[in-house]
């Protein structure tokens, strides 16, 4: 076996990529991944036990984080980059043990390489299948997968200036624990656990974040539709980014159009000002190489979800930044001061056409915490009067199976008194369905990025606490989640801290669940997977 990765929807068999992984990373980038991990927790362990504290270690903390959303399905193929991310662990971690008493120190910490060669025959030895027993990887690697979720959104926090130390010291909790040989399967539930409340926090923090600097959502059209002028497109979830490429273009007659998960961004009034802010272009990652083929100007991915390009013409108009990363697209990194330049991006879209339109018309979306609350009456009143029967919480991530189309068959299929409540890229396989309305509130709610899952339990709690309810599952809601990455973890262990029982998880439970995982999850939290949409629906409207 040359790789071994099973973190992701998409994992071979649903039990590893074992060769080259569906996704298109190959056994060197997995490899240099699995190491990227081991360093940081090597570095976790040295911060735990030399009890350093997270509030001195801003440059630590962010290296960190970066690391972890790297690693992430679909953001960084660049083998190089993941090369010199190694390098550059290594050499924090030397500096951090110079910082400490202790001696006897784990393997993680110390283990030193010269090279790339060096580094892929390490990688071999520490990777996932170094823990033996399967029930004890499968709880280790839930946690890890949960960090890098969590870990993406504090990044994006951080980006817009706001942290939570609690949640780093977390981090490096989490992450020293999971060196530990002794450690068993009982305590791993319960940090488990501990991840999701984290992962509140964390989705808690980046919402904060994301409306102090950019306002709350609102209730917005996005045109579907194309302009005349050449433009670039803005994939993935960080909105600074996004701010920085519309300041820098606004001036310029290239247009920005928003991509996969920064489709929300068009909810944010601040985004708004800009006159060059011209739509949404396209769907969901994984049709990206036939959307950027008619897009023709440049891409910049801002984080996951990449699909290695198929044809040389589109790698030259692919441009990455943050944690992402592509063999041969050029990278942008922020200046000392968090600048990032795109003019070379911008001059590449002025020299090509518009793109071609490939639909028309509108999306309506957000829908987040704020917004919902402000309609609360409308909501309530809907409810009590029977207009309203249940509500269906769809969030999570799309994919490219066939199986997912289940999810749009789902959405047509449910009884007309039904509201889906959505976040994350998942949304695309129902958003542009005519589902109507009930009362004038739309039946598909659309609260934003994966991140903002964190909203529909903001408003999930708020129903509670309206309806006078005792108990979160006593609401007429119901969860039919889709999964795909390490997100969705954070999205999924933060719902379990929050009490949340039934959820549907689809299109398949995760490979990384070992059977007896599987199973305290299917008896402590009722987990359940997805069958027919027709016995779904009768199930879940009892
Ligand atoms: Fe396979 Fe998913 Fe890992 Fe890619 S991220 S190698 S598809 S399990
Ligand atoms: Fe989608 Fe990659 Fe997860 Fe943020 S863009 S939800 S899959």
């Amino acid at each position: 076996m040359s790789m071994f990765c099973y973190q992701c929807q998409e994992t071979a068999k649903n039990t590893g990529c074992t060769v080259r992984g569906v996704c298109g990373k190959s056994e060197e980038v997995a490899k240099l991944q699995d190491l990227v991990i081991y360093t940081i927790q090597g570095i976790a362990d040295i911060i735990v036990k030399g009890r350093l504290e997270s509030e001195k270690l801003t440059t630590v903390n962010e290296k960190i984080l970066n690391g972890l959303f790297m690693t992430i399905t679909n953001a960084n193929f660049d083998d190089k980059a993941l090369e010199a991310k190694v390098f550059e662990l290594i050499t924090l971690r030397d500096s951090l043990i110079k910082e400490v008493n202790f001696t006897n120190f784990h393997d993680a910490s110390v283990f030193n390489v010269q090279s790339r060669e060096e580094m892929l025959e390490k990688a071999s030895s520490v990777g996932v299948l170094a823990t033996e027993n399967e029930d004890i990887r499968s709880l280790k690697q839930m946690i890890i997968y949960g960090l890098k979720g969590m870990a993406a959104y504090a990044e994006h926090a951080l980006n817009l200036g706001m942290e939570d130390i609690s949640i780093y010291a977390f981090i490096y909790k989490a992450l020293s624990l999971t060196l530990d040989k002794n450690i068993d399967a009982a305590n791993l539930v319960s940090l488990t656990l501990e991840t999701g409340e984290y992962g509140v926090k964390a989705m808690a923090l980046l919402d904060k974040a994301n409306t102090t600097k950019y306002g709350n959502p609102e209730i917005t059209s996005v045109n579907i539709g194309v302009r005349n002028n050449p433009a670039i497109l803005i994939s993935g979830h960080d909105l600074v980014d996004l701010e920085q490429l519309l300041e820098q273009t606004k001036d310029s007659g290239v247009d920005v159009y928003t991509h996969g998960e920064m489709l929300p961004a068009h909810y944010y009034p601040f985004f708004r000002k800009y006159n060059n802010f011209a739509g949404n272009y396209g769907n969901a990652w994984w049709k990206q190489l036939e959307e950027f083929a008619t897009f023709n100007g440049p891409i910049l991915f801002t984080t996951n979800c990449i699909v290695p390009p198929r044809s040389e013409e589109i790698q030259k108009r692919i441009f990455t930044t943050g944690a992402s990363g592509y063999p041969n697209c050029k990278h942008i990194a922020p200046d000392g001061n968090g600048k990032k330049d795109f003019s070379k991006i911008i001059e590449l879209a002025k020299t090509l056409p518009a793109p071609v339109g490939i639909e028309n018309g509108v999306i309506i979306g957000g829908f987040a915490h704020n917004q919902v609350i402000a309609l609360a009456d409308k909501v309530v009143e809907a409810v009590k009067s029977g207009a309203i029967k249940k509500f269906f919480v769809m969030a999570g991530c799309d994919g490219r199976m066939k199986s997912r189309d289940y999810y749009t068959k789902f959405a047509e299929n449910l009884p007309k008194d039904t509201v889906i409540l959505t976040a994350g890229c998942a949304k695309y396989r129902y958003n542009k369905l005519n589902l109507g309305d009930i009362n004038g509130i739309p039946r598909v709610l659309d609260a934003g990025q994966c991140n903002d899952s964190y909203s529909l339990a903001v408003i999930a709690l708020k129903l509670k606490e309206v309806f006078g309810l005792d108990d979160i599952n006593k609401l007429p809601i119901a969860y039919n989640i889709a999964w795909y990455e390490q997100k969705a973890v954070i999205v999924l262990l933060a719902l379990l801290y929050l009490g949340v029982k039934n959820i549907h998880l689809g299109p398949t439970l995760p490979g990384f669940l070992s059977p007896n995982v599987a199973k305290v999850l299917v008896e402590k939290f009722g987990i359940a997977g997805i069958g027919t949409v027709e016995e779904d629906i009768t199930d879940f409207m009892k």
